[in-house]
């Protein structure tokens, strides 16, 4: 498979869990998920992590999947290679599995000490892949393989940094993000 066609499958594919992320930092505020309980005097998840944010970042995921996939087709057709139409439980286990992943990771800050907004590198940018894409190939373990080959997910881990620097670089700078990372 040429190079450019592995990058766009790799992006267009993820970008249910892409998206997820970005709408919660918009969404954010009010009840945190963990009610404010603390285990050895530190948040089980901090003030970071609200129900608010984590449903407008699941329905965010679910929306533009739907999109991608009414689009998908024609986009096939103009590339002249095939992108993926989502299946509802692909759809759900990247979006859900993003949230999830940002979760599990403020979970895993807060036992190391690191208060709410604390940088950590590795973790920040990758925490929604490690979760994501595990919970799409039990969810939707057909579509997760036909898509998901070892290229796109080699191009996946690579690409997903990057761009989680850059858009959160720009979130910071337009004044949504209270840290670049
Ligand atoms: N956010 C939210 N609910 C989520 C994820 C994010 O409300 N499930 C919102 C919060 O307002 C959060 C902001 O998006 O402050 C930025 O997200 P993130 O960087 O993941 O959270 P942090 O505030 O940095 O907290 P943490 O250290 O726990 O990652
Ligand atoms: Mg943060
Ligand atoms: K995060």
């Amino acid at each position: 498979m040429a190079i450019l066609e592995t990058v766009v499958i790799a992006f267009w594919a993820m970008l249910p869990a892409y998206v997820p992320n970005n709408a919660a930092v918009l969404a954010g505020g009010g009840q945190p998920i963990d009610g404010g309980r603390t285990w050895d005097d530190k948040r089980v998840l901090g003030d970071g992590k609200t129900w608010r944010g984590t449903a407008a970042g699941i329905a965010a995921g679910l929306a533009l999947a739907g999109v991608l996939t009414l689009l998908a087709d024609d986009v096939s057709g103009a590339l002249g290679f095939s992108v993926p139409a989502f299946e509802p439980l692909a759809a759900l286990g990247l979006a859900a599995g993003a949230m999830l992943g940002d979760i599990l990771a403020s979970f895993l800050k807060r036992r190391t000490g690191r208060e709410r907004g604390a940088m950590f590198p590795g973790l920040d940018q990758l925490d929604f892949v490690v979760v994501s894409l595990p919970l799409t190939a039990l969810l939707a373990t057909e579509w997760f393989f036909e898509w998901f080959t070892w290229d796109v997910i080699l191009v996946v881990v690579v690409l997903t940094p990057v761009l989680h620097v850059t858009t959160n670089a720009i979130a910071y700078k337009l004044g949504l993000k209270d840290e670049p990372w």
